[in-house]
């Protein structure tokens, strides 16, 4: 393979855009390539269109350098990165519909001696797929799945593993699994990653690959479903779980997670539906981890009703959208289900605090909720409801919430 000069990042959402901005801090001239033109336009002034710490401030830099411009159609580059959604269909089905676009996209660009790496966390089989398609369209040159080492285009896939609030740090820090559709796929990925990543490269297939991230999402969900379901059975008991998990977690081969008001995101709550629908006799554990998880906000409105109850006028505030602590990601958000499911069962004012966010998503104005100020909700309301752990949560007035109702869905007071 020559030199890699020149990169084409996929996709410049969550993962794409801070990699292409890393990539492109080293020197190497990224084009960044997403089919949503404000994405693009915003790009090419150096701003990016989420919150993520640092991100700005390099973006500007390497924008300003010219180091990195973005475009709605795919140009020629020495390596393909793809970072594009892989969600579910109606049934929990995947959808890999966006890596089969981008792969259509990039084919008519491709030259020998390019390299293409699926960096979308994707169900069994996606690489190989990808790579189907693209010498579909390109029977000029061949592919590894028809020549293997000898392919004219390499291809791999290297899923991202970076935690969003952190993903700056992640992206160079992190290892990183390299799944080669071949060995020396593998190996001319390593290389591409070595410019930037500081961690370990670890050749393996583009199956084990596929399969490690779907299993570290897994791992994750299944050990936030077994915190909730404690935290149910503890409530059951009168016991704190945050107190009880805590002292637990002083075994030194314990270390539960915590509970909450269900799991958020675009990946812990999508990928294990991956394996789920790729093996449904074996993955009983996994589909029952992710159906406690999905169960978590009911269990929390069962207990606002509870409360409700119990007062003449309830005010109930929510207390963050968030689908985590402190990101501005609302994406699949269970607080989100939460504050629906309170206001479907009609039983008082509701208030919602994002400190995080200027507007509120089309699904809550609808049900006629407005964005409150946290102060103003806190002092109003007679039911105030945690459903995020925003640092911005942790200087509550405590002499205020002292004749109120208080569910903590966090354990964060
Ligand atoms: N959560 C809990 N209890 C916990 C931890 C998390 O209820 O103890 C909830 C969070 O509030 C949130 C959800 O789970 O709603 C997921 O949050 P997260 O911080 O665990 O993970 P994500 O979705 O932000 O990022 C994950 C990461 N995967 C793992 O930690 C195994 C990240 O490294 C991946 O790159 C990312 O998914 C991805 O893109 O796949």
């Amino acid at each position: 393979m020559q030199p890699v000069t020149r990169i084409s990042v996929v996709g410049l959402g969550y993962i794409g855009l801070p990699t292409a901005a890393v990539f492109a801090d080293k020197g190497i001239d990224v084009v960044g390539v997403d089919v949503v033109e404000s994405v693009v336009e915003k790009v090419n002034q150096g701003q990016p269109h989420f919150g993520e710490p640092n991100l700005d401030a390099l973006l500007r830099r390497v924008v300003e350098a010219g180091k990195l411009r973005a475009t709605t159609q795919p140009e020629p580059a020495d390596v393909f990165l793809i970072a594009v959604p892989t969600p579910f269909r109606d049934g929990h089905v995947p959808d890999i519909s966006y890596v089969e676009t981008a792969g259509r996209a990039i084919a008519p660009v491709l030259a020998a001696g390019n390299l293409v790496v699926l960096e979308s966390t994707s169900p069994i089989g996606t690489t190989e797929r990808l790579s189907a398609i693209m010498a579909e369209l390109r029977p000029d040159l061949t592919f590894p799945h028809q020549k293997g080492e000898l392919s004219d285009v390499r291809v791999a896939h290297c899923p991202e593993r970076v935690l969003p609030g952190r993903i700056l740090e992640e992206v160079v820090n992190n290892a990183r699994v390299i799944g080669g559709m071949t060995r020396k796929c593998a190996q001319q990925a390593i290389k591409v990653y070595k410019i930037v990543v500081q961690g370990e490269c670890h050749a393996t297939t583009a199956r084990t690959a596929e399969m490690a991230k779907l299993s570290e999402n897994a791992f994750r969900d299944v050990n936030i479903a077994f915190a909730n379901e404690l935290a149910l059975i503890c409530d059951t008991h009168g016991i704190n779980p945050w107190e009880m998990i805590r002292l637990a977690n002083l075994h030194p081969r314990v270390s539960i997670l915590s509970p909450g008001p269900g799991v958020g995101g675009h990946c812990i709550a999508v990928d294990p539906w991956f394996i789920v629908a790729s093996a449904p006799e074996e993955a009983r554990l996994i589909r029952a981890a992710r159906e406690r998880n999905d169960g978590m906000p009911a269990e929390v409105r069962e207990k606002v009703v509870a409360r409700a109850r119990e007062l003449v006028n309830p005010v109930i505030a929510c207390l963050g959208l968030a689908y985590k602590a402190n990101v501005d990601d609302l994406r699949e958000s269970p607080a989100i289900e939460v504050v629906k499911l309170i206001v479907e069962a009609d039983i008082g004012e509701v208030l919602v605090v994002e400190p995080h966010v200027s507007s509120l998503p089309d699904s809550l104005t609808r049900l006629g909720l407005e964005l409150t100020d946290f102060d103003v909700a806190v002092s109003r309301a007679n039911l105030v409801v945690l459903l995020v752990d925003h640092e911005a949560f942790s200087y509550v007035d405590r002499d205020l919430l002292k004749n109120k109702f208080v569910i903590d869905t966090r354990g964060a007071w």
